[in-house]
Order: structure tokens, then sequence, then C-alpha cells
């Protein structure tokens, strides 16, 4: 039976972080059927969802749905509040028990389905002294004022232990498959990976994708971070044991090792298990490994190399934002910020790419036993980033989410299609299929289009101008209030004008001048305009 070591170990010898080392094991597990968890919708409100016949002999059109509802107001007595003609052609209404058995006896009844609630998704503001983790904030999971509330499912950890008493956790003992006593964490990869997940919104410390998610612990590694596969399937078993029971339907295996050859669900005990535990409404989340290889080449990395698992990716994030402008990361050198992390696995076949995305898992702060908290890199830390986004998306608050419902293979789709839906060259990372590199990695998952929750932004406000210098002393005064008067002044102007006139006499008398004054009198008219003001 192989063993399972870390896929750094095995990769790269020369590598002496310990913390990496652990991260070969990689155990995030999201406990199974949902249903235990969650209340019963409630169903006796009286108020239904009735859908006529859309398609055969009886089928009723959208033009017909009026009519029809009218007949049977008037026969069984109720009141119609909605009617539908596109969507579906139906009404909604209050019914009594006896109105219910007739519709669904009405032959040109489809479906009667009781009305249940629904409740708006709502961000939970951040506690005061609460950080988020860059690799959360990426995700956009949570912001420096909101995040979201505790999953309506638990989550497994198959992992080292979980430090059960940490304040920053809710960890539940599960199982411990590697010795005796409680499945406590004596390494500390396991508290790290449980706190990606769930870590509290209590004000300190760290917040997790998905805050105050009940984690159970499922000790599966040693306090070297190594395992057997009986362990792996120990855990895997007490897990699909416990999922309905517990409300279990994700479940996180930070860890790997190499398969001895490519399976089915019969041909390994191992792959049996992952089967078994997935069709009992398990969604597992795997790390893809640390050997910055391609996990499908023969030997297979296992579980990552599983069809049936969710296989997470490493990219490497320094300031929780696109962009790539947050410098390298501080914690491991070599690294470039929105870039795929340079010892994450990745895969070269299509059949591979089927089951991969990508989560931020280099230099991820989280919790540590002893109620520490430390910074640790590798796809370890990447799987349980998804874990956490699986587990809001099977629902929050006790509600249900976008997933409830769904099976496990239907969710790692969906969850890999919004995070195809929401990627854009500018808010992905270089490796991605946006912007690849000759190697598939998946594109970055995203809690926002998965759970359909954008936190607000809280952009700050513009800031505000300078205030205008006060105006010149001058004391306040009233406007003025401002006519203006029309004068006319008329006076008269005398014009003199003299006159000279040639005089001539006759016979021999002189010549001489004659001078005339001439007066004439003008009147001048003056008009003045004459504004006053008071
Ligand atoms: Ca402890
Ligand atoms: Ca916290
Ligand atoms: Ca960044």
């Amino acid at each position: 039976m192989p063993i399972i070591r870390t896929t750094l170990a095995r990769a790269c010898p020369a590598v002496v972080a310990w913390a990496l080392l652990s991260l070969a094991l990689v155990a995030l597990a999201l406990p199974g059927t949902a249903r235990a968890g969650k209340p019963a919708a409630d169903q006796g409100t009286g108020r239904y969802i009735v859908a006529y016949d859309a398609t055969g002999a009886d089928a009723v059109t959208g033009g017909e749905v009026a009519a029809e509802t009218e007949r049977r107001e008037a026969t069984l007595g109720f009141e119609a509040r909605h009617e539908y003609k596109r969507a579906v052609k139906g009404f909604a209404a209050r019914l009594s028990d006896a109105d219910v058995e007739a519709l669904r006896r009405d032959p040109e009844v489809a479906l009667v389905a009781p009305d249940l609630e629904v409740r708006a998704l709502a961000a939970t503001p951040l506690a005061a002294g609460e950080a988020v983790p860059t690799g959360v904030a990426r995700l956009e999971a949570a912001n420096a004022h909101e995040g979201h509330g505790s999953s309506s499912v638990a989550v497994a950890i198959l992992d080292t232990g979980v430090d059960l008493d940490h304040p920053d956790l809710t960890a539940h003992d599960g199982k411990n498959c590697v010795g005796s006593g409680t499945a406590d964490d004596d390494n500390g990869h396991g508290t790290h990976v449980a706190g990606v997940v769930g870590a509290h919104n209590q004000g300190s410390g760290v917040v997790g994708v998905a805050p105050g998610t009940r984690l159970y612990a499922v000790k599966v590694l040693d306090s070297d971070g190594d395992g057997l596969w009986s362990n792996i399937i120990c855990g895997i078993d007490w897990v699909t044991a416990n999922a309905a029971a517990l409300g279990i339907r994700v479940a996180n295996m930070s860890l790997g090792g190499l398969g001895e050859d490519f399976s089915t669900c019969a041909q390994d005990p191992l792959h049996q298990a992952v089967c078994t535990s997935t069709a009992a409404g398990v969604v597992y989340t795997a790390a893809a490994g640390n050997s910055g290889w391609n996990w499908g080449a023969p030997p297979p990395d296992v579980p990552a190399w599983f069809p049936e698992v969710l296989t997470v990716t490493a990219v490497a994030d320094s300031d929780g934002r696109p962009g790539a402008a947050g410098g390298a990361p501080g914690c491991r050198s070599g690294e470039v910020d929105d870039k795929r992390a340079t010892f994450s696995n990745f895969s070269r076949a299509a059949a591979d790419d089927a089951h991969a995305i990508a989560a931020p898992g280099v230099c991820i702060r989280s919790t540590w036993p002893g109620g520490g908290y430390a910074t640790l890199s590798g796809t370890s830390m990447a799987a349980p980033h998804v874990a956490g986004v699986v587990a809001l998306c099977m629902g929050e608050g006790g509600g249900a989410g976008p997933c409830a419902g769904l099976s496990p293979a239907q969710v790692i789709q969906k969850v890999r299609a919004d995070a195809q839906v929401q990627a854009t060259t500018a808010n992905g990372f270089m490796g991605d299929p946006l912007q690849p590199l000759g190697r598939y990695y998946g594109y970055l998952a995203s809690a926002r289009a998965t759970t359909g929750l954008a936190l607000r932004s809280h952009e700050p406000p513009p800031p505000a101008p300078p205030p205008a210098p006060p105006p010149a002393a001058a004391p306040a005064k009233p406007a003025p209030t401002c006519t203006t008067r029309r004068v006319v002044r008329r006076h008269r102007h005398v014009v003199k004008r003299r006159v000279v006139k040639r005089r001539v006499v006759k016979r021999g008398a002189r010549r001489g001048k004659r001078v005339r004054i001439v007066r004439k009198v003008r009147i001048h008219r003056h008009v003045r305009r004459v504004r006053a003001c008071r």
C-alpha cells in the first residue's frame, strides 16, 4: 500500500520549510448529506404554487391561464395571489388540504408544490479587530467591512487533526485514524487548513471563507504529516458513515501521494472509498500537490487525479486583489503576485482539467495549535479555500444555498462554471485559461459568483474639497434694492449767427457790407437714466 507523503517532499527534497512539507497532506472535508444539518422546509404555511400541464394533451397555454384559474377559483373557493403565463403556466394561492387534493387529481394540473420561504443573502459586518487573510479577500469571500456567515452544513478536515479548543474555530472531535485519543492536532497542518475554511468572525485573529462553520477533525496523518492509505480510508469511512447524521457535505483532503496506477472506482480501495462517499452526497476537495508537475502523468497523484474530487491548484497572491500590483509575496521567494504558484501541480489532459480549479496558496495566514496563527504555503492551503466556497454554496446561516440538492458532481461543475463566468484577464491570474502558460491550472474560484453575494466595496468617499477661504472681511449685508429712473431735461439753446450780406450801391456809390445777426432758438432734450439703490 503506498505511503501518503507530502508531494513537496517527493518533488523538491531541497526545500526544507517543513510548513511546505506538511502541505503535502491536504484534508478538507465537508460532511455528507446536507439534510441532516438543516431544519425541514416549512410546509405548513398553506401556500402553494400550482403549475398546469404545459406539454401534454391537457396542456394549458399562457393565454388560457386566467380563465382556467378563474374556473378553479369558482369551483374550489380559493383566491390566486399570482398568475404565471410564461416561465410557468399556473398560479400561487393559499389552499386548504381539500383544495390541494382536488388540484392534484386535476388532469390539467402537473404540479402542486408548497410555497417555501426564501431569505435574502446578507453579508455579515466584519467584527472590529478581525484580519482578512489575502486568500479570503482574493476570492471575494470577505473584505475589510463584510464577510459571509457560517455554512449551513459541516466540513470534515481529513488531516493531522484540528486544535479542538482553538478560540477562532468551531472544531469537533471526529475520528482519530492514526492512534488513540481525540483528533486533536499534533502537527499544525490540519489546524491551519481548518482556519482557512471556517475561522470565526469574532473580533480577533483571522476570518475564514465560511466563518464559524462546524468543522469535524478527522485525523488521518501523524505528527509528521505522514499517513497510509489505510488511514485515509478510515477517515473517508467515518465521514461516509456520519455525513447524514452530522450534516457533513464537504470534506477536504490537503494530502497526496503517488497511486500505483490509474483506476476505476472498483479497482482501488482508496478510489472506491472516495466514490462511495461522493455517492453519499459528500463533495471532496483535494490539493493538486506541490511538485510542480502534471498530476495526471503516470503514476498519478492521488487523490488529486480521481475524477470524482474537485482538485485545487495554487495561485500566488500578495494583496488580496487582482491586478498583479501587490508585489512579491513576503514569505516565499520566487513567487509573483497573481501568477500560478511555482510549486503547484497542474494538468495536461481534458479529463483532468474537467475537475480542476484554482485558489490562493502562497503565504496564507491561518490558525495554529495553541490558539496561535501561522503563515504557510502549498496547495494544501488552496484546497480549503475551495472547500469553504463549496460549503457556502450549500447554504449559510441555516438556509439553503445554490448547491443544496445538487449531486457532488453537479456541485463541482457549478463551482468551476461560476469561476469561469467570473474570470476576466483583469481579475484572473497568469496561468489561468485566459492567460495560459502551457499548463492547466483552472480558473480562480469565486465566492462572489458561486454564492451570488457581492460584498459592498465601501470605497472611501472622494476627499472633500478644501474649505473655501472666508470672504474679505466685509460684513455681510443684504443685497441692495435698486431702481432705475429715467430723467428728461429740456433746455433752450440760442444759436446766433452773423450773416454778412453784400450791399451793392448803384451810381457810383461806394460798395459796402451789411451784417445781420440771426438768432435761432432750439430746444434740447437730454435723457438720463438715474440708478438709485437703497
Ligand atoms: Ca489545543
Ligand atoms: Ca477570527
Ligand atoms: Ca494580487
